[in-house]
């Protein structure tokens, strides 16, 4: 209430009256939204005739046209990003297209590029307990990226200018993609809605004497998002005195006069921020529609992703909101209260599927122009939480996504008013948090790789071994071909995924495997395949007396010793004995059989297997 005074004592008339026309087009818009949510929620809303199609490994525009040839589809690549690639077909042919898609082996999911919508909807004031300088004083010096994932941002703006993250691979305006990451000048993030590096709409070319960027779009959104992140609960007027490390880098997915966004730029962005060391992800947004695509590709992240649970009083137990509603650890799901800390009645909810709430009525944060706003609704609520988490990962940057989200859920004043809407009922408490300081977990063990491999004539059968210590677990694992640094693989974005604990390669030569976990630490291994081709077998016994049930693995011994010859197994009778690919033999029944064991130059040697029906 003391932040609200102190703007409008500091505006002119003409200020305020402006003010009043705009939160007026902000409850007018609220209305819309809130209508088109409640009244009807939409399942399938998405842009006609795009198609997102996320492939098994990394493809190229060549690969991906013999593919689309041999389909007898006609489609253009809009965008292709290591294994995402973005389509545009004729509307009337989606259906079939993404049917003929879909069943394809190397194809992991196509689906349409369903629409993102922003989460605010138009009306008190932040009531959180505020032990922000305590805090404060407790924090390191880390710096953290935090992606914001929404409109632009007003990168200009005397209280976010100092908090804008930069690109220090990147010179600034000199037409040079000098980092060659595919973007152009992007020097505080990316506008992927409309693929140029100017992040607000009103930026204003002095030169030219116009605006740079598209002028239907409107990005107080995500400018009022920012506002908060960086704000850490302090009020908002001077945030910019406030010696925060928090680095905000603006990724714009949504704009246009509907505000609307898509997968597509959702994905781009999200490996945006992963290659560029963002440990937050902040998403005031969402859809009714379940994409498998971008459910793969944040649980494939290492960054802790912040969501709004949406505005349309609906229960996301019942109608699931995406991303908020994906049953993940890196993911927290926000609801949002009023200033008696009652779940707003526009807030969605979900007692199994919404995590914790914080404010969201009334909150006066940044907006475009150096100006300032009240807002409304989760996607307002949601950068409470980020800023929390941001303070926690500057206080243990080895910290992850599962022990944040650990740390806010047990440091809440309980309510029980919230009990049936939340899974953790209550407020933060930040002197809660400060006081589980000590139980934030950290990570700064890398992953460890190990491998085996065995030659089948043709090609070579890979079987990495990637386990993590130091508690995090493992979040992603890729390969590529020949010998590679950690920093060819982008932080995970670049390289093929390792799926399964099986890699099939054609030829000899040199691969390096990569793996992440999800405090960041990362691991990379150099291997050379190499046929060496066995020349004798020895078993360690020719006979083996099983019980019913029981089961033998056979070894053996190759010359030379590290021949790497894919070893065929064959039983004589598998109703009596039966064998695994990797020689493990099972007794089925009474009875004498012989299992066959063989090189790949057909040398061969057999165990005999008695099976007795005693035990
Ligand atoms: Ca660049
Ligand atoms: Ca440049
Ligand atoms: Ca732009
Ligand atoms: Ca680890």
């Amino acid at each position: 209430m003391v932040v609200n005074s102190v703007i409008i004592i500091n505006k002119t008339f003409r200020n305020f009256l402006l003010l009043y026309i705009i939160i007026s087009l902000i409850l007018l818009c609220d209305v819309l939204i809130y209508n088109c949510g409640k009244k009807s929620i939409s399942k399938t809303e998405f842009l006609q005739g795009e198609i997102n199609v996320l492939f098994q490994t990394s493809i190229n525009d060549n690969i991906l046209k013999k593919i689309l040839e041999n389909e007898d589809i006609i489609a253009q690549s809009v965008a292709i990003n290591e294994n995402f690639v973005q389509l545009k077909v004729a509307d009337q042919d989606m259906d079939v297209i993404l049917h003929k898609l879909n069943n394809l082996p190397m194809i992991i999911e196509a689906e349409p590029n369903y629409i993102l919508k922003n989460n605010n909807i138009g009306n008190i004031t932040n009531n959180l307990k505020n032990d922000t300088l305590i805090f404060q004083n407790q924090i390191n010096d880390n710096n953290i990226i935090v992606a914001v994932i929404d409109t632009g941002i007003d990168t200009l703006h005397p209280d976010l200018k100092n908090h804008i993250w930069i690109n220090t691979n990147e010179i600034e305006n000199d037409g040079i993609d000098n980092d060659i990451n595919g973007y152009v000048d992007d020097i505080n993030g990316w506008d992927f809605y409309n693929n140029d590096n100017t992040l607000c709409s009103y930026k204003y070319n002095n030169k030219t004497k116009e605006y740079v960027s598209n002028p239907n779009d409107c990005d107080n959104h995500g400018t009022h998002v920012a506002g908060i992140i960086v704000s850490n609960y302090v009020k908002l007027i001077n945030i910019s005195k406030l010696n925060s490390n928090i680095k905000i880098m603006s990724l714009k997915i949504q704009g246009g006069a509907d505000g609307n966004g898509s997968i597509a730029a959702a994905i781009s962005a999200i490996k945006y921020a992963t290659a560029n060391g963002a440990k937050i992800c902040n998403m005031s947004l969402g859809g009714y529609t379940y994409s498998r695509i971008l459910e793969k590709t944040i649980r494939e992240s290492n960054m802790l992703f912040v969501t709004a649970a949406g505005n349309n009083g609906n229960d996301n137990d019942v109608n699931p909101v995406y991303p908020a509603s994906f049953d993940l650890d890196n993911i927290l799901s926000i609801a949002y209260t009023d200033k008696e800390n009652k779940l707003e009645r526009n807030s969605n909810y979900g007692k199994n599927s919404v995590d914790v709430v914080a404010p969201g009525t009334n909150i006066l944060s940044t907006i475009v122009g150096g100006n300032y706003n009240q807002m409304n609704g989760s996607s307002i609520a949601t950068p409470y939480i980020t800023s929390i988490a941001a303070l926690l990962y500057s206080y243990q940057n080895y910290t992850y996504p599962i022990s944040v989200k650990n740390i806010i859920t047990k440091s809440l004043d309980n309510i029980s008013l919230l009990k049936d809407y939340v899974q953790y009922p209550g407020i933060l408490n930040t002197t809660k948090i400060i006081g589980n300081l000590s139980q934030l977990k950290i990570d700064i063990v890398e992953p460890s790789i190990m491998y085996s491999y065995v030659y089948n004539g043709k090609k070579f059968m890979v079987n990495p071994i990637i386990i993590d210590k130091g508690g995090s677990e493992i979040c992603l694992s890729k390969w590529l071909n020949g010998k590679k640094l950690i920093s060819d693989f982008s932080r995970g974005t670049i390289g093929h995924t390792i799926n399964s604990n099986l890699i099939i390669l054609d030829k000899e030569g040199f691969y390096t495997l990569y793996s992440s976990d999800y405090s960041g630490n990362e691991k990379v291994l150099t291997m050379f395949l190499h046929n060496i081709q066995g020349k004798k077998l020895f078993l360690r016994t020719e006979k083996v007396h099983l019980k019913i049930g029981e089961r033998y693995q056979i070894e053996y011994k190759l010359i030379p010793t590290n021949a790497t010859d894919e070893i065929k197994y064959c039983s004589s009778n598998d109703n009596i004995a039966s064998v695994s690919n990797y020689g493990k033999v099972t007794a089925n029944q009474k009875g004498n059989c012989r299992i066959k064991i063989q090189l790949l130059n057909k040398k061969h040697k057999y165990l005999y297997i008695i099976v007795n029906d005693q035990k």
